[in-house]
């Protein structure tokens, strides 16, 4: 009670100085109660999934490391971590899955031959909990995906799977969809391309264009499903070539109107993922993001409340995006405790729309309509300092989720009650 008393003083002191730079603090809190972020499944498991098959992650240049107990091993561990998780963080929000987290009632099941069957549970789960799903094809971890291309396969056969399991996946997500009431986005993100030189650069990217052409002329109505393309730099395995680029993607995307998905661990590390977002909302009605954090390389780190991740908020704020932002999760951390992952991360995207949401933009802009940049730049860096914690804070406790660093305790308990009784 004291410390509710503590929170709140505190938040009637952090409005009335936001309010003497012109910003509404309530209304911003309104605003970032509406934003639903999609969490991604693959973090409580390390990308393992559920198929009975050997699906330990591999062919697809991406890696979860460290060995931290307690990782989910089945359904109703991975669907308790979450509920667990999404219940430390304000709002609502959405759960996406990959096609390797069916439930295939211990029968092998190959990625060409699942069904919505097979999302029953999810579907139901999602009900229960009051969350929406999005879902992933899954195009790598398969002995099919071990030569390195999938869908830019020169072998026929190889390529004809990996255009069904896709086909499969989409019609999955348009029943999801339909079932919750609530658009579900397939991403598509394939781990295609070559560990050393390739002279064949066109005939694999046009080879990908065509299976892609094949895959979208089936339509699905857009209230039930959205596709969504994502590109990448390189991958382990694929450092001289990968197929599916930023470039062949954005021509894909914009002559096709398909979602663009910026992963924040997809360019070179210098590159400001930022800065692509109002370019490409010139020309395209929607983006999907994985927000992650690449250490060096395209790392899937934690998401850290760093610049970065400021920066990325503060421009689909800045452009007055948020309805056109789709937000989703893309780190895997086997290294700590990952619910504890989820709940610094989902926190932590959730804090950089708070902090972009509480700008002075339109002082910001008028200093720089009339050319005063020194008082622009002394305005963005006040603004660090401005008492954000305490709105933060407020907006934990008035979502009935723990402020401030008290979800240590709970997930501490957790672990000692639930995950520490998994082998
Ligand atoms: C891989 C992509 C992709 C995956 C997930 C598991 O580099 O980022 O989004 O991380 O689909
Ligand atoms: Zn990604």
């Amino acid at each position: 009670m004291e410390q509710q008393g503590r929170i709140m003083q505190a938040y009637e002191l952090a409005r009335e100085q936001y309010a003497d730079w012109g910003i509404d603090a309530e209304a911003v809190l309104h605003k970032l109660s509406s934003v639903s972020v999609s969490v991604q499944c693959w973090q409580g498991d390390d990308v393992g999934g559920f198929e009975t098959s050997d699906s330990s992650l591999s062919g697809g240049g991406i890696q979860a490391t460290g060995h931290y107990p307690g990782k989910a091993r089945n359904h109703a561990e991975l669907q308790a971590d979450l509920a667990f998780a999404l219940s430390l963080v304000p709002g609502n929000h959405r759960v996406n899955l990959h096609a390797i987290y069916g439930d295939f009632r211990g029968k092998k099941v190959d990625r060409d031959a699942i069904e919505p069957a097979h999302f029953e549970g999810w579907v139901d789960w999602a009900k229960e909990h009051q969350v929406k799903l999005d879902f992933n094809c899954t195009c790598f971890s398969h002995p099919l995906a071990n030569e390195g291309f999938t869908l830019s396969s020169q072998d026929e056969s190889v390529r004809r799977f990996w255009i069904e399991h896709v086909n499969r996946c989409r019609e999955i997500s348009a029943w999801m969809g339909r079932s919750l009431h609530s658009r579900t986005i397939h991403n598509l993100w394939i781990p295609d391309g070559t560990k050393d030189q390739t002279v064949n650069r066109m005939k694999y990217r046009e080879t990908l264009r065509k299976s892609l052409d094949e895959i979208f002329s089936l339509e699905y109505p857009s209230g039930e499903m959205t596709d969504s393309i994502e590109s990448k730099l390189f991958g382990i395995g694929s450092e001289a070539y990968v197929v599916g680029s930023h470039e062949f993607y954005m021509g894909y995307g914009l002559t096709r109107n398909k979602m663009i998905c910026i992963d924040m661990g997809h360019f070179h590390p210098t590159e400001s993922v930022a800065d692509k977002i109002s370019s490409l909302l010139l020309y395209t009605p929607e983006l999907m993001f994985h927000v992650s954090r690449g250490l060096r390389w395209d790392s899937d780190h934690v998401v850290s409340f760093n610049d970065e991740l400021m920066a990325f908020a503060q421009e689909i704020v800045r452009a007055d995006a948020l309805p056109r932002a789709n937000i989703g999760l893309d780190f895997f951390d086997a290294s700590i405790n990952r619910i504890g992952a989820y709940v610094i991360g989902i926190r932590n995207t959730q804090k950089s729309l708070l902090y972009a949401l509480l700008e002075p933009i339109q002082q910001l802009r008028k200093y720089e309509a009339e050319g005063k940049y020194f008082e622009r730049l002394a305005l963005l860096e006040e603004a660090k300092t401005k008492p954000f914690g305490a709105v933060w804070d407020y907006f934990c406790l008035t979502n009935c989720v723990p402020p401030g660093d008290q979800f240590i305790k709970e997930i501490q308990d957790y672990e000692r009650n639930i995950l520490s009784l998994r082998s």
